[in-house]
């Protein structure tokens, strides 16, 4: 495992300013201090378009959500046109991740199918509703759209969603405010009536990704949409992940049982412990606790909000007198992509030499007990509070994760605790930042925190600069800093996009929705003195210095003054027991700016591909002078192999080689997906009657 995949956990390391320059003076806003939505960004652009983003084509109906023939097969095919900035090709492709975590559309580079969606940079963002089959279907990400929310947004219209407020039952929950509308803009508030738009026996959303915000299209400051239950006024026009009602719709219109990505979770709330084996190969049992006397007083999911609930996994080593193990082992898993992130909380009651290991049980065809490869081994786990740790797994069998205590002989009492796991074939964030003691920062002028200093895995140093004193937004940049590597280098600093996240700590990761935003450092950026914005630290940065007197350089700093609302911080998960993380990952690039490879004409390829037959409808095509197949793919199965010869499909349980499956994501150059989230104990009631939810909650529960 590389080590930056290793938790951080640097608990003292949140300085305070002084005597420093003001860091306001050295930061770049790349939002200017506007919030801008979609809507915002369009009409600045003069563009006036359909309900503000949805491009019309000839004689649409209003009914694609109902029609089958609007519909893409499950795996939809893209071109990521030259035109999109680097950090959009980024963003976008993280978008595609949150599609496979929490839905089963899955994206693949076009291959010559009929029909595509061209992903490029034209003024503004939006998109067509529904697959239009126009072949190449356009979809802008323009100047400013590269938020994953707005991509998140934009594909839903061509997944064939409209916005929420135009469903035909919205005068129920929101009144439309039409003179405060800008004269000319009322189109964008129309209304489709139950026999031409389908709400997909869904209630009415004001969380929806897809709902516009109380400021959409309004002529002064005055909202223009007024919510009837008051509360949602400043919930509805989130644009930070899909919401429940967004996944249950997408999910119902395209028949989805399972997510490509999902793998599984655990809160411990049921008695069967999502279905984790004690094994009888070690010295003792983990048990099924709600509190332990030397801590923790209440689990992690629930924190002893609710009375009778609030379970955690707990092996206690009070007694022990020889260095003893108690593992706990997950069922069987079953990977499709050979890389998984496990993300778990961990508290430790007793002293600093318990230690947590992490194994994967690897079955291969041969193994039937399977056998023990460590993953990890967690030492010096803080004490007394509960720690959120990630750990990379790289498992291409089927496979259990295996968490084992370990306890050396001492007189004190206490343990180790486990809660809320969650386990995806998605990539780990590189750091986590976590803050204690958070609201005290919030509105205050003491809120400017710097993060301690993180290296990326390209030997980049830098710092996370979080601005709490404004009483309204949040604020977040990120800052190169001299670092040991510095010499051997590249400056500027080309291509890294940093994506920084501001953790929702709803214990189910597909209930998340987590608040992101990604910069990347363009080489050629030039600061107001004229030097190279990205250029080494120690050339164009200030003198700083870290709590402990250190003194370094920091590089001015890059971000969003308008990171998320003060209200929306204190909503969802966000702070949770008084803390606070930021995910953060430091990632290369710059293979992103080559052209996305295309389907060669078939004339030009002949030669090569004459020796070659691709089965099951694949089509031929020539990478480095070597003919290859590119296999098709559709609703939840596609096929893979040399010759196209093998079928995959979501539903199966044999293990899919993980290698012919590498060539389908390798293709698809994946930027670390950081994670993503929303709403559960809310809504868990409400959606629990709805069938397909009930179904999918099934099918991953233990
Ligand atoms: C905005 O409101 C003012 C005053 O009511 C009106 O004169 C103006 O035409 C409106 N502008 C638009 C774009 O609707
Ligand atoms: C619904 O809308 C369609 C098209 O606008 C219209 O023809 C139909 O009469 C409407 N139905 C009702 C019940 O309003
Ligand atoms: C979903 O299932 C329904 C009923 O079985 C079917 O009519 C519809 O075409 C399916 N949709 C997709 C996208 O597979
Ligand atoms: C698997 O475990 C069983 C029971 O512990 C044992 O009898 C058997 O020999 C083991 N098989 C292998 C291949 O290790
Ligand atoms: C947070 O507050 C508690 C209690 O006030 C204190 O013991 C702890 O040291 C604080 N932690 C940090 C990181 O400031
Ligand atoms: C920041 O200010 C608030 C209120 O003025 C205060 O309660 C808090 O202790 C201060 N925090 C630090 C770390 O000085
Ligand atoms: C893992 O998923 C569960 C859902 O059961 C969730 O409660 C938990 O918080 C998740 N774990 C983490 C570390 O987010
Ligand atoms: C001071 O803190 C910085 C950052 O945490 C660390 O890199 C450095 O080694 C520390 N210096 C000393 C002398 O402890
Ligand atoms: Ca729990
Ligand atoms: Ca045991
Ligand atoms: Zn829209």
């Amino acid at each position: 495992m590389d080590s930056w995949c290793l938790p951080w956990f640097l608990f003292f390391g949140t300085l305070l300013v002084s005597g420093l320059p003001t860091p306001e003076d050295f930061v770049k806003d790349i939002d200017n201090g506007i919030d801008q939505d979609i809507f915002d960004i369009n009409r600045d652009l003069g563009l006036d378009l359909f309900e503000g983003d949805i491009r019309v084509d000839g004689a649409q109906d209003r009914n694609s959500i109902i029609g089958d023939n609007y519909r893409w097969p499950h795996t939809i095919p893209y071109v990521l046109d030259d035109t999109l900035e680097m950090n959009a090709k980024g963003v976008i492709l993280e978008a595609f991740e949150r599609y496979r975590l929490k839905t089963c559309i899955d994206f693949k580079p076009w291959a010559g199918e009929p029909n595509y969606v061209l992903v490029f940079k034209g003024s503004g963002c939006w998109s067509s509703v529904g697959n239009r089959h126009f072949g190449k279907q356009e979809l802008s990400i323009g100047t400013n759209c590269d938020r994953i929310a707005t991509v998140q947004h934009e594909f839903l219209h061509a997944l064939g969603f409209w916005h929420e407020q135009s469903r035909s039952d919205r005068d129920d929950y929101v009144m439309i405010v039409w003179d405060r509308i800008q004269s000319g803009r009322e189109h964008n508030f129309n209304m489709y009536n139950d026999t031409v738009s389908d709400s997909l026996n869904v209630p009415y959303d004001y969380t929806s990704v897809m709902h516009y915000s109380k400021t959409a299209f309004q002529n002064g400051t005055e909202p223009t949409i007024v919510t009837r239950i008051s509360d949602f006024e400043d919930v509805i026009g989130q644009r930070m992940d899909f919401s429940d009602y967004d996944l249950l719709k997408l999910n119902r219109l395209y028949n989805c049982s399972s997510s490509l990505t999902f793998m599984d979770s655990c809160n411990f709330e049921l008695e069967n412990v999502c279905g984790m084996i004690q094994s009888s190969e070690d010295d003792l049992d983990w048990q099924r606790v709600s509190q332990v006397s030397g801590g923790p007083e209440n689990d992690h999911s629930i924190m002893g909000q609710c009375k009778g609930s609030g379970f955690f996994m707990h092996f206690d080593s009070s007694s022990v007198d020889t260095e003893t193990i108690a593992r706990l082992e997950s069922r069987l898993l079953y990977p499709k992509r050979g890389f998984q992130c496990l993300e778990f909380y961990l508290y430790n009651s007793r002293n600093e030499n318990e230690q947590l290991n992490i194994y994967v049980r690897d079955y291969s065809a041969d193994d039937q007990n399977g056998s023990l490869n460590i993953v990890t081994e967690i030492k010096e786990i803080p004490i007394g509070s509960w720690q959120l740790y990630y750990v990379a797994l790289q498992a291409t069998n089927k496979f259990r994760v295996v968490f084992e205590g370990l306890s050396i002989a001492g007189a004190s009492s206490g343990g180790l605790s486990i809660d809320d796991i969650n386990l995806s074939e998605t990539r780990c964030p590189h750091h986590v930042w976590h803050i204690e003691n958070f609201t005290q920062f919030i509105g205050n002028p003491n809120g400017s925190l710097y993060s301690p200093p993180f290296y990326s895995s390209k030997g980049y140093a830098f710092q996370i600069y979080l601005d709490l004193k404004s009483l309204t937004n949040v604020g977040i940049y990120f800052h190169l800093i001299s670092g040991a590597n510095d010499d051997e280098l590249e400056w500027p600093c080309p291509w890294q996009q940093v994506t920084m996240t501001l953790l929702d700590q709803n214990p189910d990761i597909r209930q998340r929705m987590s608040n992101q935003r990604s910069v990347t450092t363009d080489p050629s950026m030039i600061d107001d003195n004229g030097n190279y914005f990205w250029d080494k630290p120690s050339k164009v940065g200030q003198v700083a210095f870290f709590p402990n007197g250190t003194q370094f350089h920091r590089s001015g700093g890059y971000g969003t003054s308008v990171f998320i609302t003060q209200e929306r911080l204190k909503s969802r998960d966000f702070m949770k027991g008084n803390d606070v993380y930021i995910l953060l990952t430091m990632e290369d690039i710059s293979h992103l700016s080559s052209t996305q490879m295309q389907p060669v004409p078939t004339s030009s390829v002949n030669d090569l591909c004459s020796e070659v037959t691709c089965e099951n409808d694949g089509i031929c095509t020539v990478q480095n002078d070597k003919a290859e197949c590119r296999c098709p793919a559709g609703k939840d199965w596609w096929y893979m192999g040399e010759r196209c010869e093998k079928k995959g499909s979501v539903r199966d349980t044999i293990v899919i080689a993980a290698s012919s499956i590498a060539a389908v994501f390798g293709l698809m150059l994946i930027v670390t997906l950081v994670s993503v989230y929303c709403v559960r104990r809310k809504y868990r009631k409400k959606t629990s009657s709805n069938t397909v939810k009930t179904s999918m909650e099934n099918s991953y529960a233990f």
